[in-house]
């Protein structure tokens, strides 16, 4: 059985890459889509407005961060993660076992979950598949993700077989929680870039049944973890047009723009990553024509925006000469705006890819918005 109010329709093929509606309770969501991240219910320095201009209507938030901070049961009270952070759409919220890898100190992981210590205070904390599904459930976002681990990139082939298989038990254990009415939850695929590991896990995963309940969409953890990117993006190539047609795939912290068109190419529905925003605050702009260090002396005197083809409200009234002047001065309005206009990239970014699926011309234009992106890159 599949949770009630969701459901993911493929409305237009080009190839591998295709076109779809994801319907959930709140929000209707057209992919492919990129989905900003907003760890700690905020996208960081952006309202709810902004973010909603951007054409994001699912963003993600953290069940880690948010479960130390300011405390599952608050936001419960506070009717829920969207009405806490005033969004009016949808939220999805990752299960937390790859923040505890990459953020807690002194992990041990067992059959049963993680104890780890919080990067906050030190105090000793242990999640479990059960435990993740509680919080996430307290959290009461749209799309709740299984509880998974993932292997450090560059792990041997025995060590990622031992997490496919806790994987997989820890999936079956989510799908046995309890429910929350109106929560989706999606099945994590791990396996590294070992395609036969990565196709049988997916097997598992996507066949999954327990309690009566199956996963409502299928996500590809594991990637972008530190392996070579060509590695990464053979390895899509053949798994993501195995994944079944009649639910979303999700790419989990994933990625570039090249990533995106190239996954997008594959087949894949659903991004999320903190490169737009968090290169925003290290003065990186995106554009059509590459990459734009914006604290490069060469801005001084630019009247220019940050990108002429870019339509955002930042390009539409700033130059670059004040936006270096912010960054250079440390201000914090040209973090803010340099975050506006790189998400307003990703969301034309995804908006062009689902045009071009439509119209049938997806490939070609992947690879010449690449190029063009790539002879500019700073
Ligand atoms: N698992 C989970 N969240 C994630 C990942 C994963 O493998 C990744 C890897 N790119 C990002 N976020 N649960
Ligand atoms: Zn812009």
């Amino acid at each position: 059985m599949r949770t009630e109010g969701f459901s993911y329709r493929e409305i237009a093929r080009d190839g591998d890459a295709r076109r779809g509606v994801f319907t959930t309770p709140r929000a209707v969501v057209q992919t492919p889509v990129f989905m900003p991240v907003g760890t700690l219910a905020t996208v960081k320095s952006q309202s709810p407005d902004e973010i909603e201009a951007t054409g994001a209507r699912l963003i993600l938030a953290n069940t880690y961060h948010l479960w130390l901070r300011p405390g599952a049961e608050i936001v419960d009270a506070m009717g829920g993660v969207q009405k806490f952070q005033s969004w009016p759409h949808a939220v999805l919220t990752d299960s937390g076992g790859f923040q505890v890898f990459s953020l807690a100190d002194l992990r041990t992981i067992d059959d049963e979950g993680v104890s780890f210590k919080s990067h906050l205070d030190g105090r000793p904390l242990r999640l479990t598949p059960e435990e993740s599904m509680r919080i996430q459930a307290l959290l009461g976002s749209d799309v709740a993700m299984a509880f998974d681990e993932c292997p450090p990139g560059g792990a041997e082939r025995p060590i990622i077989e031992k997490a496919l298989r806790r994987t997989s038990a820890w999936a079956r254990r989510c799908l046995l929680s309890p429910w929350r009415e109106g929560q989706a939850r999606f099945g994590i695929v791990q396996g590294a870039t070992h395609v036969d590991l990565r196709l049988s896990h997916l097997d598992e995963i996507a066949g999954m049944e327990a309690g009566g309940r199956e996963f409502d969409g299928i996500a590809l953890g594991g990637f972008s973890v530190g392996e070579p990117i060509p590695e990464m993006y053979r390895a899509l190539s053949e798994i993501t047009p195995k994944m079944p047609t009649d639910k979303p795939r999700y790419l989990m912290g994933v990625g570039t723009p090249y990533d995106l068109l190239h996954a997008i190419g594959c087949g894949i529905d659903l991004f999320d990553c903190v490169l737009p925003t968090r290169n925003a605050r290290n003065a990186q702009a995106l554009t059509w024509s590459g990459r734009v260090n914006m604290k490069q002396a060469r801005h001084k005197r630019d009247e220019s925006p940050i990108d002429r083809e870019c339509d955002c409200p930042v390009c539409a009234r700033h130059s670059r000469a004040y936006l270096h002047h912010l960054i250079r001065a440390e201000e914090m309005l040209g973090a803010r705006l340099l975050t506006q206009h790189n998400l307003w990239f990703y969301g034309a970014l995804t908006r062009r890819a689902r045009e071009k699926i439509e119209a049938g011309g997806y490939h070609a234009w992947a690879a010449e918005a690449a190029a063009k992106m790539r002879e500019g890159d700073e």
